[in-house]
């Protein structure tokens, strides 16, 4: 619903340039859709007949208290939508009393193609978003299969729900962190949310401390626990990724990575981790044969900076973008879940790095893949994530780049395969 960011949107008002923002701006009010444009042009209109028209100023009286109500409140654009049939109504009589009185503005009306056209105009916008939706991402799926693989890239965290529902059905509890939207898909019973007894404040808090954590969890009855990663605040995001104090829980466990979300299950039983030795080679790009990574495939030109005035270890280091990036294939075991680490920053703090980890199957061919979007910070940090290998994952291709605009550089990658046990007593 809400994000500590989403408030940054209304700390000044201005009217017309929140009408302005609300029709061209939506994602600063997190938009899942645009409003149309036609809700803008009567805006003069509407202002003209509030001071003069009773019916108008009802309207919109309701609708402005509504409107500051909501601008004081969680200014996401969906909660405003309960009032704009009346500005809907109030825009239509403004427009009748100042726009269709005008006499060769009447006599334009009385044609029928007037009219169609004007109608024709008003449903526009909705047609030409309905175009670019389906140009963007095709038609809807239309069986399972295709369902599926929709909602897995629609969704970053239905990968998790799935995988839950098809190892637990409908037998568990589960405390979802930022991850709201996604009560529709968990078969279980599900708690999280900005508000009530299971809000968010009460975890987001206690997320570098595992004994607090743990007893907030079981007071709710949570028998396991999601992390949408890439909703955490900035702050408490970056010390997820960079320490990992995850890593050393023993009664929350993860069962499940990927899509930037980490699947956790709740047990009283003691559990210890054990970590493979590394499975990349030459992690700290330093075999270099005519200034290139050797263990190392490159795509497009990628920076390698070998003077050691760059590096985080040892004297190279990388620096990519979206299409200059390095790739390296590895063996992986499907189910089997994976820590990838790597060290990066970026000149500009607003770039984000991006992991990518493309999974191949028995053919050495691509058929998912996981992204993993980082705040780039301007120093060398450490960023670490869970991901699961997907059935039918004989290889996966680690990918380092940067997400969107911008470069990112990296040095020290990881790749080691994590598993967990009950604690033996010593
Ligand atoms: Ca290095």
């Amino acid at each position: 619903m809400t994000s500590y960011a989403l408030m940054e949107a209304g700390k000044t008002f201005s009217p017309s340039l929140y009408s302005w923002n609300l029709i061209f701006h939506p994602d600063l009010f997190h938009a899942e859709k645009p409003l149309s444009i036609v809700l803008f042009f009567p805006f003069p209109f509407v202002v003209a007949a509030y001071f003069k028209d009773g019916i108008v100023r009802s309207l919109l009286t309701l609708a402005i208290f509504y409107t500051i109500f909501w601008f004081f409140s969680a200014q996401i654009l969906r909660y405003l939508v309960p009032v704009l049939p009346l500005f809907c109504i109030a825009a239509a009589v403004s427009v009748e009393r100042y726009l269709i009185r005008l006499s060769f503005i009447r006599r334009l009306i009385d044609k029928n193609i007037t009219v169609v056209t004007v109608a024709i105009l008003l449903i526009l916008p909705g047609w030409v978003f309905a175009f670019k939706t389906v140009n963007h991402k095709g038609f809807p799926p239309i069986n399972e299969k295709e369902r599926e693989s929709y909602l897995s890239q629609e969704l970053p965290s239905y990968k998790a729900y799935s995988f839950l529902n098809s190892i637990s059905g409908n037998r568990y509890r589960l405390y979802a962190l930022l991850d709201e939207n996604m009560a529709y898909f968990a078969n279980g019973q599900f708690i999280g949310d900005w508000f009530g007894p299971g809000r968010y404040r009460k975890i987001l808090d206690k997320l570098g401390n595992e004994d607090r954590l743990f007893n907030e969890l079981r007071s709710l009855g949570a028998e396991c626990f999601i992390v949408n990663i890439c909703r955490l605040p900035k702050k408490i995001q970056s010390t997820w990724l960079s320490q990992k104090k995850w890593l050393s829980w023993k009664y929350i466990y993860p069962v499940f990575g990927g899509g930037n979300v980490i699947l956790f299950k709740i047990t009283g039983r003691k559990m210890c981790h054990q970590i493979s030795p590394e499975i990349l080679i030459d992690t700290s790009l330093e075999k270099l044969s005519l200034n290139e990574p050797t263990s190392w495939k490159k795509v497009g030109i990628p920076i390698v900076d070998r003077s050691g005035e760059s590096s985080a270890d040892g004297k190279a280091a990388v620096k990519c973008n979206k299409d200059n990036f390095l790739k390296q294939t590895v063996d992986v075991e499907q189910n089997i879940l994976y820590i990838l680490a790597c060290k990066a920053y970026s000149e500009r703090t607003t770039n984000k790095a991006r992991l990518q980890i493309n999974w191949l199957d028995k053919y050495a061919k691509q058929f998912e893949l996981d992204i993993i979007v980082i705040n780039a910070s301007a120093a060398w940090m450490q960023y670490s994530n869970v991901i699961i290998a997907p059935e039918r994952a004989e290889f996966a291709e680690i990918c380092a780049g940067a997400h969107k605009d911008g470069a990112i550089w990296f040095d020290e990658f990881s790749f080691k395969a994590l598993s967990y046990a009950p604690c033996q007593a010593k």
